[in-house]
């Protein structure tokens, strides 16, 4: 396939050419890199920017329906709205619900609007920063707003952190015990936090936990991208729509304070110069592994390292020793 011409009806706004674009860039075959990467360039030449915001939290906490519910608000004021979904987390489970459509069937049926559910079948590396391709060819596409959905556990909620310009956490109303389960990372690295579900009889529960989140914020450092009041912490309610506007506009605060003041650009420049970095290092491994015989060296080390018989230290020096000779 010529990866040149398919981003020029990627950048022409044809959307069969850029879900076509996104299945070439997620392709694991071998024989697809070269036109994938050819595209992507080609489609980045386009120089066209759109805010990419990220996405976690738990399962179940509302991030399709908060998705649904700011997607549809932005639609409404003529922008558009891209949606991907990154599951690092299941190349075995098959199938994701991540970025279901039944979940956004107003965003399902907006022209403004388009949604990629997560690729299934990749590695766990592979996905994110396949899902960086994506990112840059929806910019291309002139999706002015991309939102990108995934789990916030295992690696999700790092691994989104490096494809985003924003990250918004969305957390469940919960007493004041659940608050210690948050992990700090990800309280370090989020830009704002919402509390989703504030509606009905959860409203003080979320009122509560929205006020002791901003304690805890207090308590970390703030870092340099960050604008006065960043983070933040808000209530929101996917359901009824009570703060999702609100809300949008502390992203896009923060978004206008951080390109005035270099950072989008800075932010992105790391993110990139990281994905290369990751990428050489599983290039690297991939390619050892790949040596003849080394896959099983290691399985008969791991047996005797498992047995006792060896140190892991020993044997892993012994696998590093036979792969570069020294
Ligand atoms: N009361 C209330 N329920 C909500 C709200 N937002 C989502 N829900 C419900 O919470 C459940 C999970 O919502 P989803 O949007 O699928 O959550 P998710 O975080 O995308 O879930 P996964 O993709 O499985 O991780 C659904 O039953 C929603 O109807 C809200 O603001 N208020
Ligand atoms: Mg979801």
């Amino acid at each position: 396939m010529d990866g040149g011409a398919l981003a020029g009806r990627v950048v022409a706004g044809d959307r069969r050419a850029l879900a076509q674009a996104i299945t070439l860039v997620e392709s694991t075959r071998p024989a697809d890199r070269g036109p994938a990467l050819d595209l992507v360039e080609a489609a980045a030449a386009a120089g066209r920017k759109g805010l990419r915001v990220g996405l976690t939290g738990t399962p179940g906490v509302g991030k399709s329906s908060f998705i649904e519910t700011l997607g549809l608000m932005l639609t409404g004021r003529g922008s558009r709205v891209a949606v991907l979904a990154v599951d690092p987390s299941s190349p075995v489970s098959g199938g994701s619900i991540l970025g279901d459509k039944t979940r956004m069937p107003g965003l399902a049926r907006d022209p403004l609007a388009f949604i990629r559910p997560s690729p299934s079948g990749m590695v766990p590396g592979g996905v994110a920063r396949r899902s960086r391709e994506v990112v840059a060819l929806c910019e291309a596409a002139g999706f002015d707003v991309v939102l990108i959905e995934t789990v916030g556990v295992g690696q999700g909620e790092g691994l989104v952190a490096e494809l985003s310009d924003i990250l918004v956490l969305l957390m469940a109303p919960a007493g004041g015990d659940e608050l210690q389960g948050v992990k700090r990372g990800i309280m370090e690295r989020a830009d704002l936090i919402l509390v989703n579900k504030a509606d009905g009889v959860l409203q003080p529960v979320a009122e509560r936990t929205r006020a002791d989140y901003a304690a805890a914020l207090g308590l970390l450092r703030r870092r340099a991208e960050d604008a006065a009041g960043f983070p933040a912490v808000a209530c929101v309610s996917a359901a009824t729509g009570a703060g999702v506007g609100e809300a949008w506009a502390q992203v896009e605060a923060l978004a206008m304070w951080r390109r005035d003041n270099g950072f989008l650009d800075s932010r992105r420049a790391r993110q990139a110069r990281l994905w290369f970095e990751t990428g050489v290092r599983e290039g690297l491994v991939a390619a050892a592994l790949a040596r003849p015989g080394l896959r099983a060296a290691i399985e008969r080390l791991g047996a005797e390292v498992a047995a006792g018989q060896t140190s892991p230290d020993r044997a892993s020096l012994q696998i590093l020793q036979a792969m570069t000779g020294v």
